[in-house]
């Protein structure tokens, strides 16, 4: 064994510093529901500064131990409160034009003062997105450390917090091959604390988690309670429906409670988003949400919302944002959903590549539209690696975990245009039977690749899947069209097909003549051809071309993409329609 040298100084040695935190990894396990809960925001202004090379973790920082033993002062590096002000939430991008390309760790701080309110009360940070992995420190020590830049996670700070608490969170933004994602993708890598920060209060004994819906195969007259107690082994919980008629005595066990209860709710649908106001209780702490209830099933080669048979009219949207990067806001999602339903007349968007805002799928339950949700297992991720399918699955699991009481959500994605390789197999098939054990209320599905030699679609994850998305970009990215008719004419799926993808890049204002790349009039041609072969094929059940807005993107710098995917029917300035958007709009009236 070596020994350490004499001249060995921890601080500037040491080189797996990163590894003492990886015990203190939370996931979908402590992350805890806040539908209903009356939470504290530490939004607002934090200290920042940028740390590539990790002095936080490596020169533990985070101690802020500022005198030695002998009581005598230290040349410290830092000053967290004099480091430059920035916003939470927000992308470091967007909110400093330093940092626009920035992709390493920054280091966020702030203070927050705390009083209790009841005796034996719990307290909770909560986190809603963090991009990508978050080091959170409070008062000089570790308290968690997440992988995932688009889900939320909870960490219990009950016995840690004080009066006055200094918080440090360091937030690597890093690409990495064994990350989901990993380093190769088509769309822009914010960073930074994006989402709200939380304080949640809640007694000793709270309610958990909880999944309300109407039980599958009931004929729409039964809703289907399960829900989970921390703290409390056995009791007694409230479940009420005032609406309804309902309130009923749920008795749990080991910490967990499940209920069947004869319902006929009216049924939620993209035409009418019919949502109940929802509680549940136990002494002292309750959960509220407004839900609404809705059978999503595939049959066949159909697709069928409350039995009946759906053409899945939808589109692509990627969170991000010319101004906001990542970050979003309830505005911009009402002007989404808006324009779908009633300018393009759709009733499905794929939220690609990545959990969006839990805002999303709570205005799309009210506004009315159908949701594909998705985790970032894209292209070529490590799927070979047990610690990477461990990150993915945690993922799904906080997603599902947060979303799934949201009608709008019906088909949970697990990937997009991955090999189709022994590995990734395995790897997909685990996320697949994961989404299918942990709810049979909702499709599971993943945007497949056509096999281009066989001329067909043909992917062995098909047969783990209840819907099978294709990207084809015929007449594009494949400039011969004509294979499009034979791909599907080859195939012959026995599930419900839905064109996850289809698309044609286009500067807006950029006029030419239909076979002038990037011309908004090539793009509209090809739109015109595919709908029409899509709209004619038997098996095609829905289509969601790529994409509703252009998006930043790190590998799109020829002169009419400017650092931009131009596949959008409309601008990035989310205002400028293209000729196309009229012709998807024009099919989905007809269809
Ligand atoms: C795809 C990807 C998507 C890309 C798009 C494109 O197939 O799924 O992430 O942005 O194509 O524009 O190439």
């Amino acid at each position: 064994m070596s020994t350490k040298p004499g001249n060995f100084n921890p601080e500037i040695h040491v080189t797996d510093y990163r590894k003492e935190f990886e015990a203190k990894r939370v996931g979908r396990d402590c992350l805890i529901s806040i539908d209903g809960r009356a939470t504290e925001s530490l939004n607002g202004k934090w200290n920042f500064y940028a740390d590539p090379i990790e002095y936080l973790l490596r020169g533990a920082w985070y101690k802020e131990s500022r005198y030695d033993a002998e009581g005598r002062e230290k040349p410290c590096d830092y000053d967290f409160e004099e480091m430059d002000e920035i916003c939470v939430p927000s992308c470091w991008n967007m909110a400093r034009p330093d940092l626009f390309l920035y992709e390493n760790m920054g280091v966020y701080f702030r203070t927050f003062k705390y009083k209790k309110h009841e005796k034996g009360e719990r307290l909770f940070l909560h986190f809603e997105g963090v991009a990508y992995r978050a080091y959170v420190f409070l008062n000089g020590e570790c308290i968690a450390m997440h992988d995932g830049a688009s889900t939320p996670f909870s960490v219990e700070i009950t016995d840690k917090v004080k009066d006055v608490n200094r918080i440090l969170i360091g937030v690597d933004a890093k690409r990495e091959d064994e990350r989901v994602p990993m380093t190769n993708t088509d769309w822009f890598n914010y960073g930074g604390i994006y989402r709200d920060v939380l304080v949640v209060r809640t007694p000793s004994a709270f309610l958990s988690d909880w999944f309300v819906r109407l039980a599958p195969g009931s004929s729409y007259s039964e809703i289907a309670l399960d829900f989970s107690v921390d703290g409390k082994d056995s009791g007694e919980a409230e479940f009420t429906i005032d609406e309804l008629g309902i309130k009923e005595k749920v008795s749990f066990k080991g910490g967990k409670g499940s209920a069947v209860i004869k319902a006929k709710p009216e049924l939620w649908s993209p035409e009418n988003p019919k949502l109940y106001d929802v509680s549940l209780s136990i002494d002292g702490d309750r959960l509220s949400d407004r839900i609404g209830f809705r059978e999503f099933r595939v049959e066949g080669n159909r697709i069928l919302l409350n039995g009946k048979e759906r053409f899945m009219k939808g589109i692509c949207v990627h969170e991000d944002h010319i101004d906001l990067g990542k970050s979003t806001n309830e505005s911009v999602i009402r002007d989404t959903i808006r324009t779908v339903k009633e300018e393009l007349n759709g009733v499905f968007i794929r939220l690609a590549h990545y959990p969006h805002s839990r805002l999303f799928s709570k205005i799309a339950d009210e506004m009315g539209v159908m949701l594909w949700e998705e985790i970032p297992v894209y292209w070529s991720i490590a799927f070979n690696n047990e610690k990477t399918y461990q990150d993915a699955e945690n993922q799904l699991g906080e997603l599902m975990k947060r979303d799934k009481n949201r009608a709008s959500v019906v088909i949970w994605s697990v990937g997009n245009e991955n090999p189709d390789t022994d590995e990734r197999f395995t790897f997909m098939s685990n996320l697949a039977s994961y989404a299918k054990g942990n709810d049979p209320t909702r499709a599971v599905g993943a945007a497949c690749l056509v096999d281009e030699v066989g001329e067909k679609i043909d992917d062995r994850l098909a047969e783990k899947l209840d819907i099978i998305g294709i990207n084809e970009y015929y007449g594009w990215y494949n400039p011969d069209f004509s294979k499009l008719g034979r791909v599907l004419k080859n195939s012959n799926p026995s599930k419900p097909v839905i064109i996850t993808e289809v698309g044609a890049g286009a500067r807006a204002g950029n006029h030419g003549t239909s076979d002038m790349l990037w011309s908004e009039e090539f793009q509209e041609a090809l739109y015109k051809k595919q709908v029409k072969e899509i709209g004619a094929c038997p098996f095609i059940n829905g289509v969601s071309p790529w994409i509703l807005y252009d998006f930043r993107a790190q590998r799109r710098y020829n002169r009419y993409q400017q650092g931009f995917n131009r596949k959008g029917l409309i601008d990035s300035d989310r205002k400028t329609k293209k000729l196309a958007f009229k012709v998807l709009s024009d099919f989905y009236k007809t269809k």
